[in-house]
């Protein structure tokens, strides 16, 4: 705990006078993080639903994370890539194995793994299909969140993510989520190099598609000689109760974006896998950034993983989720405040009784810090509950306790 001297209202101040105003935070001014729960600056604890938008699966401060981290930034923290470092060919020789590609490309940001993706399906285009020089096309889905660069936001369908952020990128084609018949007419094109895809939509408030959407996509993709682009920085690493949440539907993507809970919440980190036939297609001095795979992130990077593995967080993620949409089922039945409950493993939201405009989503969330539990609306409507994966099931019911309890006075 911090003194008393230093209030969240100072801080919250501070950020508003120095800091762009490009977020629009819950008013709570976290201090201190371990395992499920964050403290803020008066000492108050909190139940993490958001977990960093799901970068921390592994808890807060995990202590096999914070030791990687010290032993590397005691040693070496980064070299660039114009010389070899002694972490980077363990690193990616690990994350190969575990995730079953030939190779691996490590940046930073859940963003710039999905730069990327989208410059290695661009050059797998037009040097192995085939396809003229500028002409590649990438399909992609509405609602879709990628991240924010300028590239990145020409694909995204959300008003605040691009207005007055043009011009955009040219090449992608936009088709609607769980639409398997505009998915095979926009793969026709034989310009079209890769379809970009999240496996559950995040921001778009937790919109799991049909079962055997993943699957039927692979299949056209296949068909069609089309690569498909799973962004799972968000759903994957256990989050939704498989290692991938396309795990489920047993497909694996032609390239592979990882990213937050890789690295959980240590640093940033994200990475693209494929095969050798793809990834292959970049040469040296094509693509890079002065941080990705330093050592200190790929330190990092074994850590987390071994914890995913060694503390069974992905079978726990499945478990717990199960007993919270149960819990939530229960609840809606009884409250009005609440209309639906959806997601998968530990990646679940909670639609209430609003218009995607109205405020009763952030209302509930105020509410909920009050009572010891943080998560944030997405849209007006909607509230997405991601915690750590390390909660345990007595945890998770006092949880489903407290917010049974908050919706209840909504009801
Ligand atoms: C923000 C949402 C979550 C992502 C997927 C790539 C990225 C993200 C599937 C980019 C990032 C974040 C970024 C964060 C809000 C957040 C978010 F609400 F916007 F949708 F998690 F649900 N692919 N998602 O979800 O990764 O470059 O940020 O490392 O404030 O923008 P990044």
């Amino acid at each position: 705990m911090n003194t008393l001297t230093f209030t969240s209202q100072d801080a919250i101040a501070l950020e508003d006078q120095y800091g762009a105003h490009n977020y629009h935070p819950l008013p709570v001014v976290l201090d201190r993080g371990e395992g499920v729960f964050v403290w803020d600056l008066e000492g108050r604890q909190y139940y993490d639903f958001l977990a960093a938008y799901s970068a921390v699966n592994q808890g807060h401060c995990h202590p096999r994370l914070v030791e990687a981290l010290i032993n590397q930034a005691q040693n070496m923290t980064l070299t660039s890539r114009a010389f070899y470092n002694s972490r980077l060919g363990e690193c990616e020789k690990f994350m190969a194995e575990y995730f079953g590609y030939d190779k691996v490309l490590m940046m930073n940001s859940g963003a710039e793994a999905n730069e990327t993706a989208i410059k290695l399906a661009r050059k797998w285009g037009y040097e192995k299909k085939g396809i003229p020089s500028n002409e590649a096309v990438i399909v992609a889905v509405r609602k879709n969140f990628h991240g924010r660069t300028s590239t990145i936001i020409s694909a995204s369908t959300d008003k605040s993510s691009t207005n007055n952020f043009g011009p955009f990128m040219p090449g992608f084609q936009i088709i609607n989520y769980n639409d398997i018949k505009a998915l095979e007419e926009a793969l026709q094109n034989p310009h079209v190099c890769g379809f970009w895809v999240e496996p559950i939509q995040g921001e778009a408030g937790v919109q799991v598609p049909t079962d055997g959407y993943l699957s039927t996509a692979q299949a056209l993709c296949k068909k069609y000689n089309v690569l498909l682009m799973l962004d799972e920085v968000q759903t994957g690493l256990g989050r939704t109760g498989k290692l991938l949440a396309s795990d489920y539907e047993n497909v694996t993507a032609d390239i592979l974006i990882l990213g937050k809970a890789l690295s959980g919440g240590m640093y940033p980190v994200s990475a693209v896998l494929a095969n050798d036939d793809i990834m292959l297609v970049i040469q040296p001095g094509q693509h890079g950034s002065t941080f990705g795979g330093n050592p200190l992130a790929c330190a990092v990077t074994v850590a987390a993983l071994s914890i995913i593995r060694d503390e069974k967080l992905v079978e726990n993620s499945f478990y717990l989720g199960q007993i919270f949409r149960d819990r939530m089922n229960e609840l809606k039945d009884k409250c009005e405040a609440i209309t639906a409950v959806r997601g998968k493993g530990l990646m679940n939201a909670l639609e209430v009784n609003d218009l995607p405009s109205g405020n009763l989503a952030w209302n509930i969330c105020l509410a909920l810090k009050e009572n010891g539990l943080l998560a944030k609306p997405t849209h007006g409507n909607i509230i997405r509950f991601t915690p750590p994966l390390v909660l345990t099931e007595e945890q998770m019911h006092e949880c489903c306790d407290i917010i049974e309890k908050t919706a209840m006075a909504f009801a």
